[in-house]
């Protein structure tokens, strides 16, 4: 199959950087999106996303020729749905008497409708948003049947998930091993041909269904293992163990990899895709549905261990260091810090943040300062939150210079008590009873 011509449509944080790529290999592209502004922005040659890379990758497609950006789809020889796949704001799934969050998919109904009057025979579609299982049997494949032709058969379809980490996308895209699921082998091979064009990494074909569970199993797996780890801090604080030095010397164990407590679990993919089992099977996914809990539940754990070494946290000023879902991003989506500070402000305290990969965020109800030494004057206690390196490396006998508080509360294991206790502080850590 020859590809003249793909349609990439949702120009996030994963159509750009795969319209830009395919462009950047002489493919010609048009990149759709319902937004009018994301639309001129791109035809201008900006951008309207963060990611390393884009910014040149996109306005060397522009000016190659090869990109352009438009409000609806245009006949092509591809069409990759790359649109995201939230939870639905205001609606919730049960099952006897327990809620499930529900995948809100009408961004991938409405993108493949878009495709409809402009599909052909022959023509290829992919999609690449993480959804449900069954997706693209049991959604995608009857509305582009309502153009009468036929999937698999007519037209070939796929299911290929996007497994880039953020900050590393433009390599990730084209290094990373790629799962190609086809409604039919004829379908898998089709798309395999098209990510060919790019990919180095191994291209792995199958069924639509498998490749869609892949995608799931893999953040599932790292959900319901961080959520043991959470679970074994709260049982070490109860019998007066160190979870970090239990784990440490469990590890040493030749099949066990225990990972890392901390304050939850965040971002827009862990703590977002084991919904997409629970809610198509909430009766089989028992285990899942409970990690999910025990991962959100990790923020009260967190005030728990924060009201036992303050006492009561009214008038109380705590200074929170980080607000990044994980270490040394800048990304503060579903993160279990900001859930933390929410807390602790319901139980009365004031609380100053510090991101130094986000120094200008705006949060709705959160204060956040113009500098750490700031945030430390006239602050009760000091509460580690985020794995940046830039808090691993804070010095101990600087900080207590800076402030008056005399307590430090470590959520993650970055700060070695002795080195604290010698600065003046009483360190408390998160999974440490004794
Ligand atoms: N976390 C812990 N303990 C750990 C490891 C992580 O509490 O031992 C927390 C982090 O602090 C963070 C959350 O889990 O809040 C998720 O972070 P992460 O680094 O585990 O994963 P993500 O969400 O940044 O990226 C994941 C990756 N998936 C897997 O590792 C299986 C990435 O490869 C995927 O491309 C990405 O999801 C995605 O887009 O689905």
């Amino acid at each position: 199959m020859n590809f003249n011509k793909i349609c990439v449509i949702g120009l996030g944080y994963i159509g750009l950087p795969t319209a830009s790529t395919f462009a950047a290999h002489g493919v010609n592209v048009l990149g759709v999106d319902v937004n009018p502004a994301i639309i001129d922005t791109l035809n201008r040659g900006e951008i309207h996303i963060h990611e390393p890379g884009l910014r040149d990758a996109v306005s060397k497609a522009i000016q190659s020729g090869n990109f352009k950006a438009a409000l609806k789809p245009e006949e092509a020889d591809a069409f990759i749905i790359a649109v995201p796949t939230p939870f639905h704001e205001n609606k919730l799934g049960e099952y006897e008497g327990k809620t499930y969050k529900l995948a809100d998919m009408s961004a991938v109904i409405a993108a493949t409708e878009s495709i409809l009057p402009v599909l052909k025979k022959g023509n290829l579609v992919v999609l690449e948003s993480t959804s449900p299982p069954r997706t693209t049997i049991e959604l995608v494949a009857p509305i582009l049947e309502r153009s009468g032709l036929k999937a698999g058969t007519d037209f070939y379809l796929c299911y290929s998930p996007e497994r880039v980490l953020p900050g590393q996308i433009m390599r990730e895209l084209i290094e990373n091993a790629r799962v190609i699921g086809g409604v039919t082998p004829e379908s898998a091979q089709a798309g395999a041909d098209m990510y060919a064009i790019f990919v180095k990494g191994q291209i792995i074909q199958t069924d639509a269904s498998t490749a869609e569970m892949v995608k799931l199993m893999e953040n599932t797996y790292r959900d319901v293992n961080i959520a043991i780890a959470n679970e074994f801090s709260r049982l070490a604080d109860k019998f007066g163990v160190d979870v970090w030095e239990a784990i440490s010397i469990a590890n040493l164990h030749p099949r066990v990899k225990i990972l890392s407590p901390g304050p939850g679990v965040g971002g827009h993919c862990i703590s977002v895709d084991p919904w997409f089992f629970v809610e198509t099977a909430p009766e089989i996914t028992p285990l899942i549905y409970n990690s999910r809990q025990v991962n959100d539940s990790q923020p009260h754990f967190v005030l728990d261990m924060v009201q036992k070494a303050l006492g009561s946290l009214q008038g109380k000023k705590i200074v929170a260091l980080g607000l990044a879902y994980k270490p040394d991003v800048d990304d503060l989506r579903e993160s279990p810090a900001v859930e933390v500070i929410h807390l602790l402000q319901k139980h009365g305290a004031q609380v100053q943040a510090w991101e130094p990969f986000k120094p200008n965020a705006k949060l709705p109800g959160i204060v956040i300062s113009t500098s750490l030494k700031d945030a430390l004057v006239d602050a009760d206690a000091i509460l580690l939150l985020v794995r940046h390196t830039e808090f691993l490396e804070l010095d101990p006998a600087q900080v207590s210079q800076w402030t008056k508080a005399r307590i430090a509360i470590d959520t993650i294991n970055g700060w070695n008590t002795s080195a604290w206790q010698n600065a003046g502080f009483q360190l408390v850590r998160l999974g440490v009873g004794k």
